[in-house]
């Protein structure tokens, strides 16, 4: 809702709706209570293992879920598909040179790609990369590269109740304390990511951002973003940061980018694709070495696993999402459903972040224990109840600690409710609102679950549950 000035001089509280309007519909299918049982058994209790064809709403997640606009659809005809030196490569590079601001440009088939890439050049066995809370894939590629992860985030990030509004701080003195135990050179460079994803999407002051890189020259520590939803992170910093509501969105972006050496990108997210990845560096020789693996593992450096139309819609794809009006709609979208929840008290992280409601499953569970998987039960919980697909943010994704084999046990055990940019509207908002109420009401009910199989890597993924009885 906006409040602007009634002719009278009085303030009248004025509607704003989505910034587009929908030329074409995708059917969606509604389920029964009985095959619902029936798919979540089937899915061993995990959401990622459930057929899309048996989800109502979809909120898994909001990656390479974006429905594209009528210019992204148009820029796939002028797909250039030439093995070597397609034109889009040049009109993505032209975008991420304008919007992002870094000298060179390797795409990747998604966000992962890149992280392998920087994680195999930069990372030595023995290193420490230091971030603002662990991402799955980023960590578990420094991890391959031989380093150790290492959270910087400020102490409010784990608290889901502070209502701090830039939650995805660093905490400076905890890098300091890093770099007075192992020493500078053992951290090749520090992970920021804007927004953080696992902290609720909660994003990075642009203070913060500036001292980071402050404290990282004087050390001679690289900076490397996460910038995979920048643009969100981006306005977040014009609606709450004193001194940049006057500043637009690309002038916003470019001073962030500014205070770091390149990033890692997943298209998926912010860039309204439903595919595509870019590493982006200022560094010549870094970017040298980038072109060399990048052919090894994800295509020639002009196209890096993508086809010249994908690279198309993600270089048009910046220009939108870079657009004031869409931001404020998609993030007044997450607001919209954070309003409803709190109206019956269902407990979430707040503030509200960018791209997603983040359900506190402790606060909601308190009757369960973390190893009985409270967030793992309320996503399918909430699958059963309505047929709306979420995600497990807790100790699932966590995963295990490399040294000690045990579980890592976050103080944050979420269910994350992803929205997809432009796909769904303010009613099926009103849905989710009401299912998740329906099952926070009946959540005395809801028991946990034991995991029967556990993959090796990234475990969330593919994991197996069934319901303890
Ligand atoms: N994020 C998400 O649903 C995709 C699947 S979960 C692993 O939130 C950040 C901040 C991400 C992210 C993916 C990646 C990896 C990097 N950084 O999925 O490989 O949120 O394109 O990007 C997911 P790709």
């Amino acid at each position: 809702m906006n409040t602007s000035s009634g002719t009278a001089g009085t303030p009248t509280k004025r509607s704003w709706a989505e910034p587009f309007k929908i030329k074409m519909v995708e059917l969606l299918k509604v389920t029964t209570l009985e095959e619902r049982k029936a798919a979540l058994k089937e899915a061993g209790y995990n959401t990622f293992l459930l057929k899309s064809d048996d989800v109502y709403i979809d909120l898994l997640t909001d990656s390479g879920t974006n429905a594209m606009s009528d210019v992204q659809w148009a820029g796939l005809m002028l797909g250039d598909e030439a093995y070597a030196g397609s034109r889009n490569y040049y009109n993505l590079e032209d975008n991420v040179r304008k919007f992002y601001g870094y000298k060179y440009l390797v795409p990747t088939h998604q966000g992962r790609g890149a992280e392998h890439i920087i994680s195999q050049i930069l990372i030595k066995p023995g290193d420490f990369v230091p971030g603002n809370m662990y991402f799955t894939t980023t960590r578990l590629h420094q991890e391959l590269a031989g380093g150790s992860f290492v959270d910087v985030i400020c102490d409010e990030a784990h608290d889901a109740n502070n209502l701090n509004p830039f939650k995805g701080n660093v905490d400076l003195k905890k890098v300091e304390a890093l770099i007075a135990k192992v020493g500078a050179k053992k951290i090749p460079y520090l992970s920021v990511a804007v927004t953080v994803n696992m902290a609720g999407g909660q994003p990075v002051s642009m203070e913060n951002l500036r001292d980071v890189r402050a404290l990282c020259k004087k050390h001679g520590i690289r900076v490397i973003m996460d910038a995979t939803r920048a643009m969100e992170n981006a306005y977040f910093i014009k609606i709450r940061e004193k001194g940049f509501a006057d500043k637009t969105i690309p002038e916003i972006l470019l001073e962030m980018c500014s205070y770091s050496d390149g990033c890692t990108m997943s298209g998926k997210k912010d860039l309204l694709v439903n595919i595509g990845g870019f590493l982006a560096i200022n560094e010549w020789e870094v970017f040298e070495e980038a072109r060399n693996l990048v052919v090894v593992y994800e295509g020639l450096h002009t196209y890096g696993g993508l086809a010249g139309r994908d690279m198309e819609a993600m270089s048009r794809g910046i220009v939108e999402a870079a657009n004031y009006d869409h931001l404020r709609a998609r993030i007044g979208q997450v607001e919209y459903v954070g309003e409803g929840l709190a109206k019956a008290d269902v407990p979430f992280v707040l503030p509200v972040g960018g791209h997603a409601i983040f359900l506190d499953a402790k606060k909601f569970l308190p009757h369960l224990k973390q190893t009985q998987f409270p967030a793992q039960a309320l996503a399918a919980e909430l699958y059963l109840e309505s047929g709306i697909r979420a995600m497990e943010r807790g100790i699932v994704s966590a995963g295990r600690n490399k040294e000690t084999g045990d579980h890592y046990y976050p103080a944050l055990e979420l269910v994350r409710l992803t929205f997809p940019r432009r796909v769904y509207t303010q009613a099926h908002c009103d849905v989710l609102i009401e299912s998740v109420i329906e099952v926070y009401r009946n959540r005395n009910k809801i028991k946990g679950l034991n995991m029967i199989y556990e993959p090796k890597y990234l475990r969330f993924f593919q994991a197996r549950f069934e319901p303890i009885v």
